[in-house]
Formats: C-alpha cells, structure tokens, sequence
C-alpha cells in the first residue's frame, strides 16, 4: 500500500485529497495541529467508520512552525508521498500577520523539505503553490512561464515555497513539484473566502436570517474551479515520470461581482438590493486579474476540469441553502421555547 502524509488535511483541499488517496488505496497520515476547539469536521467521514474495517486514515500532531514534529512523523511514516498543503493560505490576513505567514506558509515548505533530505526518504513532495504568484499579472492567461509579482505577504511566503522546492528538485534531485492552483472552491471552502462568504450569506438571507453582505471590491476577477477536481489534478502530479511544475486552472474568468449576481439571482434575489461594500475588506494591495492556460497539464497530465463556473455555483448554493434551512429550524425552536419559558 502507498503512504503519504497530507499536512493541512483539515483544510477543503486536505479533506477532498484524503478521500480520493483512500478510494486509490493509500494510507493516508494527516498532520493536525492541536486546536483548542474540533477543527476536523471536514474529515470526520472519513475516519469514523461505523464497520470497523482496517483504519486508514490516521491523524497525527504536528506544526510547519515545528520541525520536531514534521521530522518525527516522517521518521515514523517513511511516506511514498507529502502533500504540503498546510498554510496560513487568507490572502487579507496576511497583511494582519505577515510574519506567521512566512513562517507558516514560506518556511513550513523547507522545514519538510529538510527532513525528508536529511532522512535520505524517496519521499516524493508536492507543494501547494498559488496563482496569487502571478499578483500584478505580467501576461494574460497566465501560466508556467508567466513572471511572478506577489502581491501579499501571502504570495511572498508561497514565492518562497515555491523557489525551495525547485531548488531541492536541483540541488538534490528529489521528486518535488509545484502545482500553481487557480483558485478553487466546494462547499468545504472557508467561510471568509469570497464565494463562500457570498453562497453563505445569500442563503442565509433568503431564509430570513440575516439582512445585509457586507464585501470590499467586487471588481476583482478569479478563475474558479471545483476544489475536487483540483485534487486530482495534485496526485496526477505525483506519478509522473518526472517532477515539474504544472498550472492547474479553468481557463474562464469572473468577476466578484459576478459571482455574487449569479449566486443572488438563483435563489431568486438581487444582489444590488443586499450587497454594502465595507473598506475593511479591502487590500493594501490587490491582484485584479486571474485567468489560468492549463495546457501543460492537460498534455502532459491529462488532466482537465469537470466541473463548469454555473456547476460550482449551483453546487455551493444548494449545500448552503440546506444550511440555511437547518440553522433557521434551530433559531425557529429556540424561540418558541424561549417563548413557551415567558
Ligand atoms: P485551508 O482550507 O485554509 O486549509 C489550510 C490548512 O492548513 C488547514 O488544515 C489548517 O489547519 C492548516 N494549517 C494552518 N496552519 C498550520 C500550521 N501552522 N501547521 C500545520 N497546518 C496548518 O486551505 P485550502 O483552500 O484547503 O488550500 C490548501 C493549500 O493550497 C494551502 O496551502 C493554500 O495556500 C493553497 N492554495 C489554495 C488555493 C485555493 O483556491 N483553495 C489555491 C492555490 C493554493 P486548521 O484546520 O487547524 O486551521
Ligand atoms: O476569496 P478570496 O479571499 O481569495 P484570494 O485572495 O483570491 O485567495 C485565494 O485564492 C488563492 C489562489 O489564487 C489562494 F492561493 C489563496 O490561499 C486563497 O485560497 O478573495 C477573492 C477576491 C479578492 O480580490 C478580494 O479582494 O474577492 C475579493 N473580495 C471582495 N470582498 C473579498 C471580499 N474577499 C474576501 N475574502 N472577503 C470579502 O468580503
């Protein structure tokens, strides 16, 4: 059976890549960090097996601000394969904690790196890398060869990421690739990223629970994907012949504002009528533009999305709307016993 270790598998992309490395075989370590609150329910189905067949989903803790702990996991798991997804991956709160960032989401890369070197493992290693590295875009679309211009510390600790891990490739010959991932998204995305932010309060609008959007600029525009396919298109990375760097991307942009329209009006409303703008989610400095060319994939990885723009924002509307719905049940209940009390 293969092995590999995902760090960030509490995270969308973690628990999307633990489910198909499972349905493929593996066994799949995660690297957890120890929270003070659960910070696993994306992966709960997957290692609550009411059949009690083999366990193969095992959690470990560990920090990328930690080498111990990324050194003693690799020692024990001796994995096939390391998917660094872990990250301060909020591109506006890394102007807040631009030191964490770099910490986290820059140096986290080389402290595995390191151990896997230093342990002499075959490891093969992949690296979240972002098309937050195109930043102020030099080219449209965007791809492989495209010039970076990080734009966010952000973007500076995932430039950092990226040059280690091509520099182990060279320095060392390890098996370590970049994927340069366009934005992707699922019902699993955090709450204060952008779509989910607008599929969230959409939907709780529409019940009746809340009465405003509060955004910064909708102007902006993203190639969003499905996070599901994206996963795949990592793994593909990993049983290449040999390591390279590969663009995952839809080849479709939109705007926020678009977005928030699409997402508005499927559920019969007007986004113009909800939507306030609130400079607080402003940027110092903000990436305007973000279209991906995912042809070096396709040829060489065969790897394609499947899921289009309407898909995704269908797929993320109808999960927040059952949401919504059980929320605004609950919030129902409590005031009728509330009232039953007076
Ligand atoms: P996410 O949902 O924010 O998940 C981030 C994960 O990193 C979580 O599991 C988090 O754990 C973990 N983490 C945070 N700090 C850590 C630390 N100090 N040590 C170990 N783990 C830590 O991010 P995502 O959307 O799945 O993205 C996965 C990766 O791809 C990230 O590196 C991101 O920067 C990169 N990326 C994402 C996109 C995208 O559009 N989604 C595009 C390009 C690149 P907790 O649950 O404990 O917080
Ligand atoms: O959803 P976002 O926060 O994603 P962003 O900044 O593009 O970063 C995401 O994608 C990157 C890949 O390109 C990843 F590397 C990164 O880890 C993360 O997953 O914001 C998208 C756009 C921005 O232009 C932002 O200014 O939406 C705009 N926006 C407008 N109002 C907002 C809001 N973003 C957020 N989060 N919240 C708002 O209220």
């Amino acid at each position: 059976m293969p092995k590999a270790i995902i760090t960030g598998i509490t995270g969308q992309d973690g628990s999307y890549l633990a489910e198909l490395l499972l349905s493929k075989g593996y066994d799949v370590w995660g690297l957890v960090r120890r929270s003070s609150s659960f910070n696993t329910a994306r992966i709960d189905h997957l290692y609550q097996d009411p059949h009690h067949r083999e366990v193969k989903l095992r959690l470990v803790y560990g920090d990328l601000n930690d080498s111990t702990s990324l050194a003693n996991v690799l020692e024990e798991v001796k994995p096939d394969e390391v998917y660094n997804l872990g990250a301060q991956s909020h591109v506006r709160v890394s102007f807040d904690i631009p030191e964490y960032t770099g910490e986290i989401s820059g140096m986290g890369s080389v402290r595995l790196l390191e151990a896997i070197r230093r342990q002499n493992l075959k490891t093969r290693f992949y690296q979240a890398s972002s098309s937050e590295l195109f930043g102020k875009v030099h080219e449209v679309p965007q791809k492989e060869t495209t010039p970076f211009h990080p734009r966010s510390p952000y973007a500076a600790a995932k430039a950092y990421a990226y040059y280690i891990t091509l520099n182990y490739r060279e320095a060392y010959g390890m098996f370590a690739v970049n994927g340069i991932l366009f934005n992707h998204e699922s019902p699993r995305r955090g709450e204060t990223f952008v779509t989910r932010k607008i599929t969230r309060g959409a939907t709780r609008i529409k019940v009746g629970l809340q009465d405003k959007l509060y955004m910064g600029n909708l102007e902006s525009k993203r190639d969003w994907g499905f996070a599901g396919d994206y996963v795949e298109g990592m793994w593909r990375m990993l049983q290449t012949q040999e390591p390279d760097d590969f663009v995952l991307a839809t080849g479709e942009t939109h705007s926020v504002r678009e977005f928030a329209e699409k997402v508005f009006a499927s559920l019969d409303l007007d986004y113009k009528q909800y939507v306030e703008y609130d400079a607080k989610y402003e940027r110092p400095a903000e990436v305007d533009l973000l279209l991906g060319d995912y042809a070096k994939a396709k040829t060489k990885l065969g790897w394609e999305p499947k899921v289009s723009f309407d898909g995704l924002v269908k797929m993320m509307v109808d999960a927040d709307l059952v949401l919504a719905k059980e929320e605004k049940a609950l919030a129902d209940h409590k005031e009728l016993v509330r009232q039953g009390q007076q």
